[in-house]
């Protein structure tokens, strides 16, 4: 394809990839090591595909709780949370990436045989199959995805028990702009539903607008493909907007004139208040003939990742506190850190490079006088956002509901070193 021909809509006639709009058939995926699967697992040798030290024994945990919510009839813990409070830098080990897939086992998909329809109100719908994404330009992009449920409770200990349900990965993919743009979306449409393959087709719907933006059609996490509980082979990462929309296993775009209520979105993902924190990308602000509306950009947020709850200081003295801080609707520009309960704020160390809604780490040196300490941190966003205060919550969000949990996370260092939830 030559330069001349690299506008967007072009792309896929000048190819001459998918003739007839229609196109199947793929017998190949090629570059990405992807094959008929092995009875008998991957590795011939040790060095095939490289393990841990057999020191490490980090591990995400399964989850049957939320808080004291029952997890979706989930007693099996096909959900898992990040071992946040384990974790060095700012990306996620996709092996230690939570897990959240409403009490599905991951479709056994084969990537051969798999497709994703786009469709609905459009000019000219279009079936792809993953050889022909994989031969569109694509984008490497680092962020972050978080469950809304992650919230600051009093009635948990640890971290990873609040707020382990975040991960940050590079992803790789195609804009969904890009396939948008080839199949024609018609005036009158306003909203895109997607749609996963596993059994229960969880599906989300998001505006027009943010889905031309920057959203991806992602196959690629950390270098390879994405993993089979991340939504194997293909998943939609939606930069910023809570988890749900960041559909796994996609099959199916549709363009839709009318937001759609789907059985999750329903369930766990929408509000019946009205009056909350709105902004283009906050929240949904055409309610779904009185269904709700949904929660869409989370918040500026920051977590203190050490010391945190159940960890214990072994000595007064010299200790780093480190942390992690990101934000839905941009960058990181400032960490300020308390270590007095909220009275005296520090700015903390940002770690370069910052990336836009990616997690972002910081450090503060900081020397333990073996007295009791209230620890906290507190995140500003380059659109001059400042995560509250457990306090300043209802009114960041309009709301006393659960937006997102981004109200600051405090834990409280006893005289002994142990460290608690001060929530
Ligand atoms: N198909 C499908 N996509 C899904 C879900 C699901 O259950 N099915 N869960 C959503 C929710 S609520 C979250 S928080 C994220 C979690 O992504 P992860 O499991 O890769 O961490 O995926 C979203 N995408
Ligand atoms: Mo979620």
């Amino acid at each position: 394809m030559s330069a001349k021909h690299a506008s967007r809509r072009r792309f896929l006639k000048e190819g001459a990839v998918f003739a007839g709009g229609l196109a199947v058939g793929a017998k190949t995926v090629g570059g990405q090591g992807l094959g008929s699967p092995r009875p008998g697992g991957v590795a011939a040798h040790p060095m095939a595909y490289g393990e841990r030290s057999r020191f490490v024994q980090t591990i995400r945990t399964p989850m049957t709780m939320i808080g004291h919510i029952d997890l979706h009839g989930d007693p099996d813990g096909l959900d898992a949370r990040t071992p946040l409070s384990e974790l060095t830098g700012t990306i996620t080990p996709s092996a230690l990436h939570y897990v959240s897939s409403h009490g599905n086992q991951p479709p056994d998909i084969d990537p051969r045989e798999h497709r994703l329809l786009v469709y609905g109100k459009v000019d000219r719908p279009l079936v792809f199959t993953l050889e022909e994404l994989m031969r569109l330009p694509s984008v490497s992009r680092v962020h972050f995805i978080e469950c809304i449920a992650n919230a600051p409770r009093p009635e948990e200990k640890t971290l990873d028990e609040m707020h382990g349900m975040i991960g940050c990965s590079e992803w790789t993919g195609v804009p969904l702009s890009v396939l948008l743009n080839e199949v024609g979306v018609r005036d009158g449409a306003r909203w895109v539903l997607s749609e996963g393959a596993e059994a229960t087709k969880m599906g989300a719907t998001m505006p027009l607008g943010k889905a031309m933006d920057d959203v991806l059609v992602a196959y690629g996490q950390n270098g390879e493909p994405i993993r089979p509980h991340q939504g194997f082979p293909l998943r939609l990462v939606v930069p910023g907007f809570q988890g749900k929309y960041h559909v796994k296993w996609l099959r199916r775009v549709k363009v839709v004139e009318h937001p759609y209520m789907t059985y999750w979105e329903k369930h766990s993902y929408s509000t019946r208040r009205g009056s909350m924190r709105t902004g283009p990308n906050r929240m949904s602000n055409s309610h779904v003939a009185g269904q709700g509306a949904y929660f869409m950009e989370q918040g500026p947020k920051s977590v203190i990742t050490f010391p945190s709850g159940a960890q214990r200081l072994p000595d007064r003295g010299y200790y780093t506190i480190k942390g992690l801080a990101w934000s839905g609707s941009g960058t990181v520009r400032r960490v300020e850190v308390s270590t007095d309960g909220g009275r005296t704020w520090t700015d903390a160390k940002l770690q370069e490079p910052v990336q836009r809604i990616a997690l972002a780490r910081f450090t503060l040196p900081w020397t333990w006088n073996g007295g009791e300490a209230l620890l906290m941190s507190r995140c500003t966003d380059d659109q001059d956002q400042v995560q509250p205060t457990s306090a300043e919550f209802p009114a960041f969000w309009g709301t006393s509901g659960a937006p997102h949990g981004n109200a600051i996370q405090p834990w409280r260092v006893a005289n002994d070193g142990t460290v608690h939830n001060a929530v």
